[in-house]
């Protein structure tokens, strides 16, 4: 199917190493060997925390070694292990950015963490800008391609990952068996943190994207780089810029998140038990 990360490069297998120290603690904190699913929230969505299942253990990110603090008001930087119904799902409420000035590695050092836990599923979850004007804030829309726009890349050395079909038509599929509608777009990752211009969405609607956010892709890749699949959830906060009349500001995006969370908490609630 893929080609899949295992021993490819010096760099690679470092990042690989630290991860599986993460990963030891986690399961240390959380009493749980190996979990299954890996779910990251993203603005908007760590309200819907709550609603994946019963919280078996709670501990700050920084708690685990190899994880920074959060920077980002509504990026709570914690972790959570959650039983939804048998299955074993690690939370991370909050995540780290680009745009931090962190490092790409520390952008995907979740995701190589949750693989090192034993998560085979990875879902990825954002807050965006959307350039459908059916997509009103609040709206959910799957993921179904990306276009890395950071000009930077996650992987290291000579590595060749295949990216195609990156975001699970079949989780794609059971997401619209439970929430029928459920609208698919494609997502533009940006470095950020400023906002786009209104020049730079109408480039994004010529090069066929629908949705505009700082994150997202980077993970995506190296979730498919160490052979897991792959869900993509946007939640639109807010109309890309020059569509509205209205300047973007944070706030307005972390309320669109909160009035969506139910919605948001339920649908990834039913998709977990499905996988
Ligand atoms: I929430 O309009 C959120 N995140 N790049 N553009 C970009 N990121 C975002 C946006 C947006 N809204």
């Amino acid at each position: 199917m893929t080609s899949i990360d295992t021993s490819v490069n010096p760099k690679t297998d470092a990042l690989n190493a630290k991860a599986r120290e993460s990963a030891a603690t986690i399961a240390q904190l959380t009493g749980i060997p190996k979990h299954d699913v890996a779910v990251v929230l993203g603005s908007g969505w760590v309200p819907a925390a709550d609603l994946i299942g019963t919280t078996i253990a709670e501990f700050d990110s920084t708690d685990v070694p190899h994880f920074s603090a959060p920077g980002v008001a509504g990026h709570a930087g914690k972790i959570r292990s959650v039983d939804a119904d048998g299955t074993k799902v690690l939370v991370f409420l909050g995540r780290t950015h680009l745009y931090e000035g962190k490092g790409i590695d520390a952008v995907t050092h979740a995701v190589r963490t949750a693989a090192a836990t034993g998560c085979s599923t990875m879902i990825l979850t954002n807050g965006c800008g959307g350039l459908d004007p059916a997509w009103s804030p609040g709206t959910p829309v799957l993921i179904k391609d990306h276009i890395n726009f950071t000009g930077q890349s996650p992987l290291h050395g000579a590595h060749f990952v295949d990216l195609t079909d990156l975001y699970s038509p079949t989780l794609r599929r059971m997401c619209q068996e439970i929430k029928p509608g459920l609208d698919q777009g494609v997502y533009v990752q940006f470095q950020g943190p400023m906002y786009e211009t209104p020049a730079e969405i109408t480039m994004v609607r010529n090069m066929g994207g629908t949705l505009v956010g700082m994150s997202t892709a980077l993970e995506a890749i190296v979730a498919r780089s160490l052979g897991m699949q792959i869900l993509g959830l946007s939640l639109v906060t807010n109309a890309a810029a020059g569509m509205s009349g209205e300047p973007l500001n944070h706030e307005e995006v972390l309320q669109a998140g909160k009035d969506a969370a139910t919605k948001m908490g339920e649908l990834l609630g039913k998709v977990i038990r499905k996988i």
